[in-house]
């Protein structure tokens, strides 16, 4: 197939890239290297030492003879690049990849918020335009996220997507099938539970054979392909705005940091590895649904932890210690998550669960390139209000308090 996947440039673009491409497939990257520009903004940099993406692109055609098209396009503001792009290339399918995805960057200031709202629903609904008036019959799949569902325990798995209803009416109670109802929990996320409305219209409206795939945290860093030359390494976000909890417990275990806990950690969270995100997108690539269908969404995930729980684990394969903070977000202290990923599991997806193994892998990483990491970037403060933004813990080691010496 040929492939466009938009945004595969990042953490989770970049392996599903290298994995699509070993597998035969015609891969056609297409980024505006923001990702890369909000380091800059950040003043934090990837654990691990990216290239360019032209030079990882030169180093996957030198290792496996295989060629990674980039194309440097901004899906957001450059609609009609973005249109002629698709008559000119013709994809089969389209990864879409690329929306700001970090909830404590899209809290940040209003600033924040205005930009991922803008990023993240003009990119998706340019793409959605644009497939319409070409008439390009693509296959999109889409990287959304469990956080759409909220996380008020409810009590009941969570299903892909859909929620049974029954609705009274005057001529007695009737049964229908609900887009699962919206909660989000950041700027981000809202970003997410609109790309789901939009999706549903234009399936709907135009019959375009649309793929939603409701992702957990992704951790880890490496999967078969990046591991095969040091320069395909993957980024590795740990900073207090896009590090996921589960690698920043890991990174900051291997520096002696304290393990960040907002709050109780009494939170619980979807989880997949990074190995097992690549070959769930393989596998929704090859069960696209019929044009006239509704969106076909999964859950994208494989397990659900507690965080103070896997705090508690790291803290005992590591020996690091724990630190209980105030909570610089606007969440259920404590919440139950049962989730239902039934159609991955019946695709054969076999799910990679957190083993002591890929747990030191991670470890392993991050003390090799321990030099590389700014402590003072380390902790959370993007606040999801100004009243909680007066008790974030800025300093986590409580360096201010140590006496100089
Ligand atoms: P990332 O930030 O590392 O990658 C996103 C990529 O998209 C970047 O390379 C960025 O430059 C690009 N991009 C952003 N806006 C763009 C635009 N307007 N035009 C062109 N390119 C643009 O993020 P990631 O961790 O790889 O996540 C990828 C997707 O998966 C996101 O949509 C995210 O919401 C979703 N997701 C991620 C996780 C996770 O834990 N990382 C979990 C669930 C869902
Ligand atoms: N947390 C800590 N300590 C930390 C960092 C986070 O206790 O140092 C807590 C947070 O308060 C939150 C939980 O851990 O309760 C998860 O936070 P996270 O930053 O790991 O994940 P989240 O903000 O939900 O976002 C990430 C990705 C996003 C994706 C989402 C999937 O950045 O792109 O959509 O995971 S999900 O959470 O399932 O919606």
């Amino acid at each position: 197939m040929k492939i466009a996947i938009l945004g595969g440039d990042g953490f989770v673009g970049w392996p599903t890239c290298l994995h699509l491409s070993e597998k035969g497939h015609e891969i056609h990257i297409l980024d505006n290297l923001s990702r890369r520009w909000i380091d800059t903004e950040l003043g934090v940099q990837s654990l691990t030492p990216m290239d360019s993406i032209q030079e990882r692109c030169r180093i996957w055609r030198e290792v496996t003879g295989r060629r990674l098209q980039f194309h440097l396009l901004d899906i957001a503001k450059e609609y009609e690049r973005l249109k002629q792009w698709l008559l000119e290339h013709r994809p089969d399918a389209v990864i879409h990849f690329a929306e700001q995805r970090a909830a404590p960057y899209s809290m940040k200031t209003d600033r924040h918020k205005v930009y991922t709202v803008n990023n993240n629903v003009a990119a998706t609904h340019n793409l959605l335009a644009a497939l319409v008036e070409t008439g390009i019959d693509a296959h999109l799949v889409h990287l959304g996220t469990m956080g759409v569902y909220g996380y008020s325990s409810v009590g009941a798995p969570i299903p892909e997507g859909y929620l049974d209803v029954t609705i009274d009416t005057p001529s007695g109670p009737r049964e229908q099938q609900i887009l699962y109802p919206t909660r989000p929990g950041s700027v981000y996320h809202m970003t997410k539970s609109l790309d789901q409305i939009l999706f549903q219209f234009y399936a709907q409206n135009d019959g375009l054979r649309i793929t939603d795939l409701h992702q957990g945290i992704v951790w880890g860093t490496h999967t078969d392909q990046t591991r095969r030359h040091p320069q395909l390494v993957n980024r590795f976000d740990y900073d207090g705005d896009y590090g996921t909890v589960l690698n920043r417990f890991l990174i900051q275990a291997a520096i002696g940091y304290p393990l960040t806990v907002h709050g109780t950690g009494g939170q619980t969270r979807a989880f997949i590895h990074i190995q097992d995100s690549v070959r769930c997108i393989e596998l929704a690539l090859g069960d696209p649904p019929k044009a006239g269908e509704r969106v076909r969404i999964f859950n994208q995930m494989t397990e659900t932890h507690r965080v103070r729980d896997l705090a508690h684990l790291v803290a005992r394969i590591t020996g690091a210690r724990v630190a209980f903070l105030p909570n610089p977000r606007k969440e259920a202290d404590e919440n139950d998550l049962i989730v239902d990923n039934s159609q991955f599991l019946a695709l054969g997806l076999e799910p990679t669960t957190l083993q002591e193994g890929l747990l030191a892998e991670v470890v392993d990483v991050a003390r090799k390139f321990a030099h590389r990491i700014d402590r003072s970037r380390v902790p959370a403060v993007s606040a999801w209000t100004k009243e909680i933004a007066e008790r974030v813990d800025r300093d986590p080691e409580r360096r201010a308090l140590r006496p100089a010496i």
